[in-house]
């Protein structure tokens, strides 16, 4: 044990001069890679020196109660990411029970200058679309879908109110919204707001869109849109979005559950 003695002397003195930045020091990998040096340099000679094994055993011990460093930075680790969990945890469930009662709405004109308002529409299911007239293929599909399904509802039909909000008003104004949607289904809303009332109807679903300048296009310009179709309930919270190219069918089956 003799010759343990400065080994371990020699040991357990830099290794409390590890650095200790806070309350105890970072885990990190310049603590944990000296801790490792200084392992081996106390008990490398000892192996070296033909030491017995119950010295090494000893030097270890010993290393070990010094490294508690290491132990009470796991601990403190463990605490902080259960300090973290138990901040996080109630937050999460915040957010479910935020999402839950999500409810989007909006302001806009009707083909007639009327403001309609998703409050009047409070006891019906609305299945809501944003996209504009001149759309060469999204828009196009999924007012058809949406007719589709309003004629597969039946008798039904008139708890449903398919709304379709121009994300282009000024141009679909001018072009004819009523005529569009008309051509899809009697019973489509078309609504066309101006650009702020139309910004904050979709940012109030979520929804993103934009101008993007296309020279195949009429008018030398396009506009990229999200193609969800969107289900409100009757007390005017988000149900569901039903993703691009969902069949009628389903849509149908889906509405049918809740009516
Ligand atoms: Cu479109």
């Amino acid at each position: 044990m003799a010759q343990a003695s400065p080994s371990l002397s020699g040991c357990l003195a830099p290794s409390l001069a590890l650095p200790l930045p806070g309350f105890l020091g970072r885990p990190d990998r310049r603590n944990l890679a000296g801790a490792a040096l200084l392992t081996f340099l106390s008990v490398e000679p000892l192996v070296a020196r033909g030491s017995r094994p119950h010295a090494v055993l000893i030097a270890w011990t010993v290393h070990a109660s010094s490294s508690l460093q290491i132990i009470l930075w796991v601990a403190a680790t463990a605490a902080v990411v259960a300090f973290a969990a138990a901040r996080w945890w109630p937050a999460t469930e915040d957010s479910a029970a935020a999402a839950s009662a999500f409810t989007p709405t909006f302001a806009l004109a009707d083909s007639e200058g009327r403001i309609r308002t998703t409050d009047e529409f409070r006891g019906k299911f609305l299945l809501v679309f944003f996209g504009f007239t001149s759309c060469p293929d999204v828009c196009p599909t999924t007012l058809s879908e949406v007719a589709q399904v309003m004629d597969d509802l039946g008798s039904e039909a008139g708890s449903v109110q398919p709304i379709f909000i121009s994300i282009d008003p000024e141009r679909d104004r001018r072009l004819g919204l009523t005529d569009y949607t008309k051509a899809f289904h009697p019973a489509i809303l078309g609504l066309a707001g101006s650009e702020a009332e139309t910004q904050v109807a979709a940012a109030s679903f979520k929804i993103f869109y934009e101008r993007e300048a296309d020279t195949t296009s009429p008018d030398g310009y396009t506009m990229a849109h999200s193609p969800g179709l969107y289900l409100i309930g009757p007390d005017g919270a988000w149900l569901r979005q039903f993703t691009y190219g969902t069949p009628a069918a389903e849509i149908l089956s889906d509405l049918q559950s809740r009516l």
